[in-house]
């Protein structure tokens, strides 16, 4: 193929794919999975991959690889569907980019430049998993996790510190960097509260004792921030914690923010177990009471989401990632969740069905014989109703 018909080929391809329309899949009543993902490395414009000068690239190749699109903050602004996606080069550096959609479900597209994210202090080695969070203060914050080498391991060159970085807009394209979350622990997973608890900020922690171990950091924390534009973590309690034997009995950390309705706030997270395959990562969700967002009210157990089909199969095989979700005037809610660290995709539900979800299904008493009991309750009141004249 020459030059142009190269050009012609790689672009008919990127439109044929970002406009193609996404199709319901009916699943469990609980929530809809959609046929495509929503977003792939794929989906990544072709100005952004091949040098269009035809002195300098007379082969029309690409120059800069895109390896995967995941982990995407969410939020609805100006009437689009927004995700910051994690955008992730050939190179495995990772950064943020706009990427817009109509309806939420299918024809995302990204803005023409890649967020620019200024530093703070020590400079990143990577940035990703932005949490988004348009607080009552008037600000949108993204809260993101910051990867540096350890300076304590410098022969290691996987040793690594996670750290949460802040920065806030008021537009998404600038963002004013904030210093970096203090913490005695290392931090990522870490989430604002869109409202201010006791006139201060609040924070969803995820304390871990190294890069990859969550170790003696029990679950999803809760701290107060006296001043978020040089955030401490002082007190952090426990408030969703890991169990033996369950699907967050590794590691868990909250997904984006909580979604506010009238029976307490909605929590989607995720939880994550070691098997012979290596880590799976699941989305669970629980329920906090309104006037004190720390405290649980509903713990359904097990998951809500796992990896389905070629969900499981990409970089990191086995995982379901989120920290975005949009919810609609109407109470439709948009789960954009990642798989297997590789692609974007979207699920949707209502408020009311997920409210229904967390109160209503039996939370997860610890051991096999109870599950059974809580089984065999559900198949006699069943078998009651099937079998009445
Ligand atoms: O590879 C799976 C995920 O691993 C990390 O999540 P957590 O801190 O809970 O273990 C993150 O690196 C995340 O980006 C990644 O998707």
């Amino acid at each position: 193929m020459t030059f142009e018909e190269r050009k012609q080929f790689v672009e008919g391809e990127y439109e044929k794919l970002i406009t193609r329309k996404n199709i319901r899949i009916e699943g469990n009543g609980i929530f809809c999975r959609y046929k495509y993902p929503v977003v792939t490395a794929e989906m990544a414009p072709p100005f952004w991959r091949y040098d269009y000068d035809k002195a300098t690239n007379p082969y029309f190749m690409e120059r800069i690889g895109v390896n995967a699109t995941l982990n995407s903050g969410a939020i609805k602004w100006n009437g689009k569907y927004v995700l910051v996606v994690r955008v992730e080069g050939a190179d495995r550096k990772s950064f943020f980019a706009l990427a817009e959609s109509p309806n939420g479900i299918d024809n995302f597209r990204f803005i023409d430049h890649p967020i620019v994210m200024s530093k703070s202090g020590n400079p990143a080695t990577n940035i990703y998993d932005m949490r988004l969070t348009a607080h009552e203060d008037g600000y949108v914050y993204g809260l993101f996790c910051v990867e540096r080498h350890d300076p304590a391991h410098p022969e290691d060159l996987s040793a690594a510190t996670a750290t949460c970085g802040i920065a806030r807009t008021k537009d998404l394209i600038y963002w004013d960097r904030l210093p970096d979350l203090k913490s005695k622990s290392q931090q990522r997973n870490v989430v604002l509260h869109p409202e201010f608890v006791d006139g201060k900020y609040a924070l969803y922690t995820r304390p871990q004792d190294g890069f990859i171990d969550a170790g003696s950091g029990g679950g999803i924390g809760w701290a107060l921030i006296d001043d978020i534009t040089h955030a401490e973590v002082k007190d952090e309690k426990i408030i969703d914690c890991r169990h033996y034997h369950t699907i967050k009995e590794v590691k868990n950390g909250e997904g984006p923010h909580p979604i506010k309705t009238s029976k307490g706030w909605l929590h989607l997270a995720h939880g994550v177990r070691g098997c012979a395959s290596g880590l799976r990562y699941v989305l669970y969700m629980y329920m906090t009471a309104l006037d004190e967002p720390w405290r649980t009210i509903a713990t359904p157990g097990g998951y809500l989401m796992a990896p389905k089909g070629e969900e499981y199969i990409g970089d990191v095989m086995n995982v379901l990632f989120t920290n975005g979700w949009i919810c609609d005037p109407d109470g439709k809610v948009f789960i954009y969740y990642a798989s297997s660290d590789t692609r974007m995709h979207v699920a949707t539900s209502t408020v009311d069905r997920l409210v229904d979800y967390c109160m209503n299904t039996p939370v997860d008493k610890l051991s096999t014989g109870e599950s059974v009991n809580t089984l065999n309750q559900l198949i006699d009141k069943n078998l009651e109703i099937i079998n009445r004249k």
